[in-house]
């Protein structure tokens, strides 16, 4: 079954978690082992990218060694063209809709996209927008970052890549962002898109993943927590027990 298709199916009975892993931590052996321990507390599907310093040798390096401890979808979160591992089994096709850069919105995936069909890897068109503070994402992707006091502004955004023909919504505030996404902005942008809403940046605690969830998250991505607190999975584990904890109907109350 297809990656975007066993996703679709988990969502029609709770909320999910993903955790994102930089290849660029330390070695492959030690992401592997963390995706390990993350797929043993939980959660749904591996994301492998970041912002800076990737080659497309320790990506590959590391989607191999995840693939020989972790049985769950490991799906490539790219920067650039450039760092596109055969091996994933998806790839979130997206465009920073919020760039500056043309290169961010078009040029990327206009380089990316022979690869990706070549390589066969599947292709799961996603709308990025990226929120104050944006930390290195929004710098790398020379976004104009969406507003923390504006909520409003990523709603339109959001609805603007759902009628472009975007699977998916990513909200982000950034890796390692002191705060997640406003609540009020996920609460909004959630009411008027209908495709799944991924929310990430800036979440360490199960209380803040809880409220991201409640707000209207389908899916939480956490990546900081996971590299920060190396052997002890039991935060993690509480993380991904409190986005599950939260009926998926909540918000379309
Ligand atoms: C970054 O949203 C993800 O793209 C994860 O952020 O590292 O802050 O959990 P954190």
């Amino acid at each position: 079954m297809k990656v975007y298709t066993q996703i679709l199916k988990k969502l029609e009975k709770e909320k999910l978690h993903f955790t994102l892993l930089d290849p660029d931590y330390d070695s492959a052996e030690k992401v592997a082992k963390m995706a390990e321990k993350a797929e043993k507390v939980g959660t749904d599907a591996i994301m492998v990218g970041g912002s800076t310093g990737l080659s497309l040798e320790m990506v590959d390096k590391v989607v191999r060694q995840i693939k020989t401890r972790c049985s769950l979808p490991v799906i490539l979160f790219p920067t650039n063209a450039g760092t596109l591992s055969p091996n994933a089994d998806a790839i979130f096709f997206m465009s920073m809709l919020n760039s500056s850069d043309l290169r961010y919105v078009i040029g990327e995936q206009v380089k990316g996209a022979p690869l990706v069909k070549k390589l066969g890897i599947e292709p799961i068109p996603m709308a990025y927008l990226v929120v104050e503070p944006g930390m290195a994402a929004g710098r790398v992707g020379k976004a104009r970052l969406i507003r923390r006091k504006v909520p409003v502004e990523a709603s339109h955004f959001a609805l603007a890549g759902e009628y472009l023909g975007m699977r998916f919504i990513y909200l982000e505030a950034g890796s390692g962002a002191p705060e997640p996404v406003p609540s009020e902005m996920i609460k909004i942008t959630k009411k008027v898109v209908s495709v799944p809403l991924i929310v990430g940046g800036g979440i360490r605690t199960p209380e803040q993943a809880k409220i991201v969830a409640e707000s209207g998250a389908d899916i939480v991505v956490t990546g900081t927590v996971v590299e920060e607190s190396g052997a002890s999975s039991s935060l993690l584990s509480e993380i991904i027990r409190a986005v599950k904890g939260v009926n998926i109907n909540i918000s379309k109350i």
